[in-house]
């Protein structure tokens, strides 16, 4: 028994329980405790069955993620699950919250396994770069199958109990709020009717025609979808073993293939964004003001970032007013959110019930004055400095004193709109992206104005609405899209020096990235970075800036929407093509503006974009508009489809020395 892992008696049932928040992670104190626990259960002979629970609100989420990357601590958890699975005496894992990794893989290292109907399990190594460590691949397809551990395995997905108990991880399921009681209602009545479990390590897994199929199945599956990231092939690996090689041996191995990745920079990458995501979440220590709770939200403008915005809210059972100019556009809007909820419904994203009731929380008006009494309003209008400054004009004069007035502007600046309301504090950014209500990224954006009570509330909020969110300042783009338009920058010269769109995107698909920077521009509309360098106050002295993209916008080709951009869009399937047209009007232009040509090898190109963002991200930092550098790989990570195995860019460029 030590600080984190208790141990109690009750009749011929021994209790151990782990206390250590915030989610009962197996730190070395959690380990050690826990085998001397059950040391000492084994040695009372009045005990015959034990439980094992967690206090506060989850099972074991895993092994100390914070661990990771220094010298291993004894006692190692593949020892410690080997004394629970040796154990002479039964042992019962009570799970709730979320039991995952180590968790899971302690549980299933226990004899019989029961959790609250609210309980979610699941194996997620493969989203920090590993595979799981302490028998996962070796027990979970002995006791689930081998097509239930390769999903689960592989995709790190997280299961409801319901799910867990069909696949026959769970021996039971209980919708007592008493936990520990079910467990110990389930000891006695195992006792009583005698233990007679085989432990999941003396089970076999056939090494059988049609087990041999799945696993080619599921490797030619992950090999297609894998896109550079290894450590879902190597699980399929430590899979296999389950099948072809004795337990012992398999766990052997899975130990070796665990450590290997480890060691990857792929599992450095993630496991630095993991911890980024939630220190970018955490207000700076300046911000000590207590955020307010918001009861009720306003979006100014129903057309597409407003539609997705609102339906965030309804999404967290917000109750949100959608703002439009007249019924008709107010019908429209509305009418698309309602479009969108059956479409989610029909893809069983959500249930008929969810629909319902997010589209009753989603109501309309074309009146300022009915946002009296409105706690947060968002302005999502059109992206003019003189149109938003009118309206949070009229916001001022209708909205109660102490609600937050927001602009989903993504690159205006927010001082100049802040200046048209009495009390400035009130006013920041919130920068979703498009579409916003699936898009994880959420900007929020202070003025030197903005209230620290009005920050820590948009903080909050944005964990709540399910965001990654990032705190950054205001200036020309703030920090995501000041980075894109860095990135952006560099395609264009790359394009001037006679690299086409095509091998441009490749290159960068090639480099992880989920699409490549001149499809990205042909999808939003070559018009709108247009039209936003048109109003850049200070545009940089260089003839070649962007020179491609306003080429293009100036002879009406915008991508997609108008048919043509960088590629040829076909009018019935939508099908892209290389444009011969196009390639020779950027050349042309280049000579022009005598820009030589060549043909850049594909890691060159690759290296030259990451390494202007990451140039650029320095600049952003130098300036004070993020406070660090994890941050801009979140906001890459999640708004712009930047590998997770990577890292970020700053990530990057700091593995790469750059930095
Ligand atoms: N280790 C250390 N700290 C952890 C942790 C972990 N496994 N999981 C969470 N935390 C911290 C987190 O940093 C934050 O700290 C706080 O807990 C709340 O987290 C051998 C090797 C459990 C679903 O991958 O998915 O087991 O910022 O903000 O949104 O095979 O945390 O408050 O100081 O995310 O409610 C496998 C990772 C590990 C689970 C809760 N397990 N965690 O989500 O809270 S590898 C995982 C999560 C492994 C074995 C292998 C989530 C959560 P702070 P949070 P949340």
């Amino acid at each position: 028994m030590n600080q984190v892992v208790s141990i109690a008696t009750e009749g011929q049932i021994a209790i151990i329980t782990i206390d250590n928040p915030p989610v009962n992670a197996l730190s070395q104190a959690v380990r050690s405790g826990l085998l001397e626990c059950v040391n000492e259960a084994v040695s009372d002979r009045n005990i015959h069955a034990i439980i094992l629970i967690c206090t506060g609100r989850t099972f074991i989420a895993g092994a100390d993620i914070s661990e990771f990357g220094q010298p291993p601590l004894e006692p190692f958890l593949p020892d410690v699950l080997e004394t629970l699975d040796n154990c002479s005496k039964p042992i019962i894992a009570a799970m709730h919250g979320t039991a995952l990794g180590g968790g899971l893989e302690t549980a299933l290292a226990c004899r019989y396994r029961i959790a609250l109907d609210s309980a979610r399990i699941g194996l997620p190594e493969v989203t920090l770069g590993l595979i799981p460590g302490a028998g996962g691949t070796q027990r979970l397809p002995r006791i689930a199958g081998l097509a239930s551990a390769l999903d689960l395995i592989t995709s790190g997905r997280h299961v409801a109990a319901k799910e867990a108990l069909r696949m026959g991880v769970l021996d039971q399921i209980t919708t007592q709020e008493d936990l520990l009681a079910a467990a110990m209602d389930f000891a006695r009545q195992m006792l009583a009717a005698g233990d007679s479990r085989q432990r999941i390590s003396a089970t076999r897994l056939e090494d059988s025609s049609e087990n041999r199929a799945i696993l080619a199945d599921w490797e030619t599956r992950l090999r297609k979808k894998a896109r550079g990231q290894e450590s879902p092939l190597v699980a399929l690996e430590s899979i296999k073993n389950a099948v072809r090689l004795p337990f012992a041996e398999g766990l052997e191995k899975e130990r070796e293939l665990f450590m290997a990745c480890m060691g990857s920079a792929q599992s450095r990458a993630l496991r630095h964004i993991f911890f980024a995501e939630r220190a970018a979440a955490k207000l700076p220590a300046s911000i000590a003001d207590a955020p307010a709770d918001i009861h009720s939200a306003a979006i100014i403008g129903g057309g597409t970032m407003g539609r997705g915005i609102a339906m965030c809210f309804a999404n967290i059972n917000i109750p949100v007013k959608v703002i439009e100019t007249d019924q008709d556009r107010l019908a429209q809007a509305l009418e698309a959110i309602e479009r969108t909820y059956r479409k989610m419904t029909v893809q069983g994203r959500i249930n008929e019930d969810q629909q319902r009731r997010r589209m009753a929380l989603v109501t309309g008006s074309c009146e300022h004055a009915s946002l009296a009494q409105t706690d947060l309003v968002i302005e999502a209008a059109f992206e003019n400095l003189e149109v938003k400054r009118s309206i949070f004009g009229s916001l001022d004069r209708h909205c109660k004193a102490d609600a937050i007035l927001a602009t989903n502007t993504s690159y205006l600046d927010i001082e100049a709109i802040a200046s048209a309301v009495s009390e400035p504090s009130r006013v920041l950014g919130m920068h979703f992206f498009s579409p916003a209500h699936i898009m994880k990224l959420l900007e929020v954006v202070r003025t030197p104005q903005t209230s620290a009570g009005a920050i820590s509330t948009m903080m909050k909020l944005g964990k709540a609405l399910g965001k990654r969110t990032v705190l950054v300042g205001n200036g020309f783009g703030f920090a995501a899209n000041r980075m894109y338009s860095a990135y952006g920058r560099e395609g264009q010269q790359i394009l001037l020096e006679g690299v086409t769109p095509a091998h441009l995107d490749q290159a960068m698909k090639n480099w992880g990235m989920a699409m490549g920077p001149a499809a990205v521009l042909d999808m939003s509309g070559i018009d709108i970075g247009y039209n936003a360098r048109q109003q850049n106050p200070h545009p940089p002295d260089d003839p070649c800036y962007f020179r491609p993209a306003d080429l293009l916008a100036e002879h009406g080709y915008l991508g997609r929407k108008s048919g043509r951009g960088f590629y040829r869009y076909d009018p019935n399937t939508g099908q892209a093509s290389e444009d011969l047209e196009i390639i020779e009007l950027i050349r042309g232009d280049a000579r022009r503006l005598g820009v030589d040509q060549r043909d850049l090898p594909e890691h060159d190109i690759q290296q030259r974009m990451i390494r202007a963002i990451a140039t650029e991200g320095e600049a952003i930092l130098a300036e004070g508009i993020a406070g660090k550098r994890s941050d801009l790989d979140v906001i890459w990570v999640n708004g712009y489809g930047f590998p997770r195995w990577r890292g970020g860019p700053m990530h990057y460029a700091t593995e790469m020395g750059w930095l």
